[in-house]
């Protein structure tokens, strides 16, 4: 195991919303994000990241693709080399083509996922030593088998996980804290799928407050979950609290804007 290879980290990429993230996929039909108010707080996570030690790489908007800014999804970024994954949405299936070269140029080795099935990003937490993998809308089980194996080759012991069916993606309801602890709600925690690591629950009612994001010595908070924020707090954690409000109307949050290695 190489302890805090899960959020001591280096750099980062993120991309640009693109005006058409209006357009971005949802579940349901609520309404559509503000593309300057995204670009805004797109702009605040970029200063986050940067000022906790992100060496950050931004890349251009893509119109083509309005779901691009949850670049996440597209790949995996590890110490020494990279996976491009197959986003299991049918309007994003170009964007693995689009985050190739840019690996191409920042790793030694780049590696496609194998085979034909598919996984997003934001189905994926890696602790230091274990690797969980949720099967969801977008992430199938031939692609699920197929990056435990290649993560098998960097010392990742394989976590299945079914997402319950309401939870766009795994990491939807949870991220790492440190090394020993996750930050979970309830109904991903009672899955039992993070013993012997610590959980941290996220408070009843603030469900949304899930997806953080550790970045070395910073958890990233979605605003607006002030038990969140001082649970975490009180728990020893320094949190940066950034509105998402955009993000959330198509489904993405934090982690969901960025690679981090
Ligand atoms: C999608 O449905 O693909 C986007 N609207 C949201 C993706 C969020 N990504 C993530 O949680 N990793």
């Amino acid at each position: 195991m190489i302890a805090g290879r899960s959020y001591k980290f280096t750099r980062a990429i993120s991309r640009t919303p693109s005006k058409s993230v209006t357009g971005g996929l949802r579940d349901g039909d609520g309404p559509n994000p503000n593309a300057a108010i995204f670009g805004k707080q797109h702009g605040e996570y970029i200063e986050a990241l940067k000022n906790a030690g992100a060496g950050l790489t931004l890349l251009p908007a893509l119109e083509e693709f309005p779901d691009s800014v949850f670049v996440e999804d597209t790949s995996i970024c590890l110490r020494d080399a990279a996976i491009v994954l197959r986003p299991g949405a049918e309007t994003r299936f170009g964007e693995a083509d689009e985050i190739r070269p840019i690996l191409a140029n920042m790793f030694s080795t780049v590696i496609d996922l194998p085979g034909d099935g598919f996984v997003d990003g934001g189905d994926v937490l890696l602790s230091d030593d274990r690797a969980f993998i949720g099967l969801s809308e977008r992430t199938n089980e031939e692609g699920r088998n197929a990056l435990f194996n290649c993560l098998a080759g960097f010392g990742y012991e394989p976590v299945e996980i079914n997402t319950p069916k309401d939870i766009l993606h795994f990491k939807t309801e949870c991220g790492l804290l440190d090394s020993g602890t996750v930050f979970a709600t309830e109904k991903l925690a009672s899955l039992g799928c993070f013993a012997p690591m610590k959980t941290l629950i996220v408070p009843e009612g603030e469900e949304g407050a899930a997806n953080i994001v550790r970045y070395n010595d910073v958890v990233f908070l979605s605003k607006g979950y002030p038990k969140s924020e001082a649970l975490l707090r009180e728990n020893g954690y320094s949190v940066a609290v950034l509105d998402t409000s955009e993000a959330a109307k198509v489904d993405g949050g934090l982690s969901c804007m960025s690679l981090r290695f």
